[in-house]
């Protein structure tokens, strides 16, 4: 019989990679989302998969809604990819962040625990939640937590909370700790979409500088796609654990910018760089360099896209929708 699983914050960047993937494989899919009054279908609809989702209403951060959610669609699986995920605004939300990314975690273990105990769970855990830590010059499953944001601390909650249910209930929950993965539908104000987004803005003559704030910060970039198999792969293994998913490689936000510019055809791209200290962060991550190798060896997961590849697929993808709206104003 075909699996049944849970998708929360299925209208985000994720959850439509994730939704796509299991539908492939043969999955009912629910996708859970709370602005239902007026729902935003684009990231759903650029992969061709809206008409084929259930979708649901329900809020992290309403015990009840999660209840009435799980009720409903009596997974077999549940990806809860749902969060206040934009750090930069994890400093001025910090409380909203803390009950979306922390609370909702909780709430949802134990509406499981209550009326679905042998679902299994799957947390999106986050490099965020390393901050400083880089013993070896690489982050792994054994490197300790030193989280710099609201956003980093409220993950680091909910990456316990969701092993303390594995260990109390026996419950089957594994933590993801993603490291940054970008595509197409990447938030707006991600430093990799507002790039790509920038750029081809620029490309077009609708914009003659693109601002940015730390360009010496460091990222392991991986392609969304290849990361949403590693979800998947992570409750199809005999028993529940931890992994970290990266690429292994890390560059400045400057290298992005540089393979971005050189993408579109625009060669000086120092000449439409302005740096603006209101893109700064209180407390930056440095450096984040992630080492993968336990869901290498454990799941079998290798990333597939690389680093020049998701540029240029990010860049193209831009290009292409401003051509388009070009094409319909005209
Ligand atoms: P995203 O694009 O920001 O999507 C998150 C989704 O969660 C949004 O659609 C949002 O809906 C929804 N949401 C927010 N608050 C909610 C609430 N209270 N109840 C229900 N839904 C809510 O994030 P993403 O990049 O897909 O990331 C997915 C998950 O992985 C997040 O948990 C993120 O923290 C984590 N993660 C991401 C990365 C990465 O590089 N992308 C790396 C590691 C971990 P609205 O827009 O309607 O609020
Ligand atoms: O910043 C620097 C910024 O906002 C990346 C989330 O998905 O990945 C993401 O968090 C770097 C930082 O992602 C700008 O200071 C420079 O060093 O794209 P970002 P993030 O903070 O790494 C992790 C793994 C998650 O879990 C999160 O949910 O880029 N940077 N100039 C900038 N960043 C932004 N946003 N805007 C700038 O203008």
């Amino acid at each position: 019989m075909a699996k049944t699983a849970l998708v929360t914050g299925i209208l985000g960047q994720d959850g439509p990679y994730l939704a796509k993937h299991l539908l492939d494989n043969g999955y009912k899919v629910y996708g859970m989302m709370s602005r239902y009054s007026n729902p935003n279908f684009q990231n759903t609809d650029y992969l061709g998969i809206s008409k084929d989702i259930n979708f649901i209403e329900g809020d992290l951060t309403d015990e009840s809604s999660l209840m009435g959610v799980v009720k409903h669609a009596r997974p077999d699986e549940v990806y809860n990819l749902a969060a206040q995920s934009f750090v930069g605004s994890s400093w001025e939300q910090a409380k909203h962040t803390t009950e979306v990314n922390s609370l909702g975690v909780l709430y949802m273990l134990n509406a499981i625990k209550l009326l679905s105990p042998t679902t299994k769970f799957y947390q999106a855990s986050t490099s965020e939640m390393f901050g400083t830590g880089i013993e070896n010059g690489y982050q792994d499953e054994n490197t300790q937590f030193h989280p710099r944001s609201p956003y980093g601390v409220s993950k680091v909650y909910a990456y316990w909370m969701t092993v303390n249910y594995r260990e109390s209930f026996g419950m089957f929950t594994c933590n993801g700790i993603l490291f940054n993965h970008e595509s197409p539908i990447r938030g707006i104000q991600f430093v990799t979409r507002k790039i790509t987004d920038g750029v081809a803005k620029i490309k077009h003559g609708l914009a003659k500088e693109l601002r940015l704030g730390n360009l010496d910060a460091k990222r392991d970039w991986g392609f969304a796609g290849d990361y949403v198999e590693a979800m998947h792969l992570m409750l199809q293994a005999a028993e529940p654990d931890d992994y970290v998913v990266a690429t292994g490689e890390t560059h400045t936000v400057q290298e992005f910018v540089e393979l971005a510019f050189d993408a579109a055809g625009i060669s000086d791209w120092k000449s439409y760089i302005t740096i603006d200290p209101r893109f700064k962060r209180p407390a930056e991550v440095p450096n984040l360099l992630g080492k993968a190798e336990k869901a290498k060896k454990q799941l079998g997961w290798t990333p597939k896209v690389t680093f020049p590849e998701l540029v240029k697929m990010m860049v193209e993808a831009d290009l292409k929708r401003y051509e388009i709206q070009k094409r319909n104003s005209a």
